[in-house]
């Protein structure tokens, strides 16, 4: 069965907010635990984040397992299920990322956390691995109704605006780094530092019954920053598949990003890896347009077919975990919830119809 799930940024990890996701019908979340979107109970993704998302204040502070365990007995005791955590902190992972001189020790950091996850029962740790990270949004009130929403065009910003050091991931790990930029980064560089974290990575994974998933670059530009991105194209996404057959390797599918990349079939890319059980959660979400401009849009109203989606997966017997991801904001006080009850409402809508 497919399960309906909701996403929850670190700074809304609350009774409150355990409380709304089960009364939007949702059994399951995903869980942030890097504070990047700003906006403590009223989360924004449409403020303007050229500058950064926000300086990460986790270094030297790991998911340790007592702290999963006493948050994992919360989460349950609203009767949700914790399906997955998402995205490591640029703290715990940059000189991974950067191939750095502290990859070494921060592989070791990331294998222990993933053992604690492990021992936690959480089934599922979705990464991103970029430098440039989520990068070049500028927010407009560009969605039905004049929502304010995110938009993407590339005419508004300069794509290749050096990374400053210091940051990684559109986050600030070391705000004292001093002056300088991070030097451009090729294609070949960042497949081989993929390589090399997925050999350390997936043993490890495999061992301890927890999936590494990949999110897909969103935007989804060949080259950001002057830095290379590795899943720009649903036949580079693929690609990730190419470098490990284990069990343990699989996809975090953005609807979302995958319909904003120039090329492709979305339904046959969604209905090839339902089939082949390479999923292992869902953002369920809805764009307007594809790079160089989109924006993105309410789940009813953009350029894909959310029904004849959920009808794919439900033809492959998809038992995941599908999750709104990101919603424009609606005008009232709380615009993050009513964004995400509305599509949650859509979801559970669809859900029962098929
Ligand atoms: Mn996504």
């Amino acid at each position: 069965m497919i399960k309906l799930g909701l996403g929850l940024y670190k700074s809304l990890l609350n009774d409150t907010n355990f409380r709304f996701a089960r009364q939007c019908g949702a059994t399951h979340l995903v869980v942030q635990l890097v504070d990047y979107v700003k906006g403590g109970s009223n989360p924004s993704l449409t403020r303007n984040y050229l500058g950064g998302w926000n300086a990460t204040q986790n270094q030297g502070k790991f998911w340790e397992l007592d702290d999963l365990l006493a948050l994992k007995k919360q989460i349950e005791s609203h009767g949700l299920t914790w399906a997955a955590i998402e995205n490591f902190d640029p703290a715990h992972w940059y000189d991974v990322l950067l191939d750095g001189p502290q990859k070494h020790h921060q592989i070791e950091d990331l294998k222990r956390m993933l053992r604690n996850v492990g021992k936690a029962g959480i089934p599922i740790l979705g990464y991103y691995f970029s430098i440039a990270g989520v990068w070049g949004w500028t927010p407009e009130p560009a969605g039905r109704g004049h929502a304010n929403s995110v938009v993407f065009d590339q005419s508004k910003i300069d794509p290749q605006t050096p990374i400053p050091k210091g940051m990684v991931w559109n986050m600030t790990y070391d705000p004292n780094a001093g002056p300088g930029r991070v030097m451009p980064v090729s294609h070949a560089q960042m497949w081989e530092r993929l390589r090399w974290f997925l050999g350390e990575m997936l043993p490890v994974a495999e061992e301890c019954g927890v999936r590494l998933v990949a999110h897909p670059d969103d935007p989804p530009l060949p080259v950001l920053r002057d830095t290379a991105r590795l899943f720009h194209s649903f036949t580079e996404y693929e690609r990730l598949l190419s470098l490990s057959d284990s069990p343990a390797n699989g996809f975090e599918f953005c609807m979302g990003t995958l319909q904003e990349m120039p090329e492709g079939n979305l339904y046959d890319l969604l209905d090839r890896h339902a089939a082949a059980g390479n999923i292992g959660y869902i953002h369920f979400r809805n764009v307007v347009g594809k790079v160089p401009r989109y924006r993105e849009a309410f789940v009813d109203e953009g350029d894909i077919d959310m029904v004849r989606a959920m009808r794919i997966l439900k033809k492959n017997n998809y038992d995941g975990v599908i999750i709104p991801d990101h919603t424009p904001e609606m005008s009232c006080s709380a615009p993050w919830h009513a964004g995400k009850a509305f599509a949650l409402g859509y979801m559970q809508g669809v859900l029962q119809a098929i």
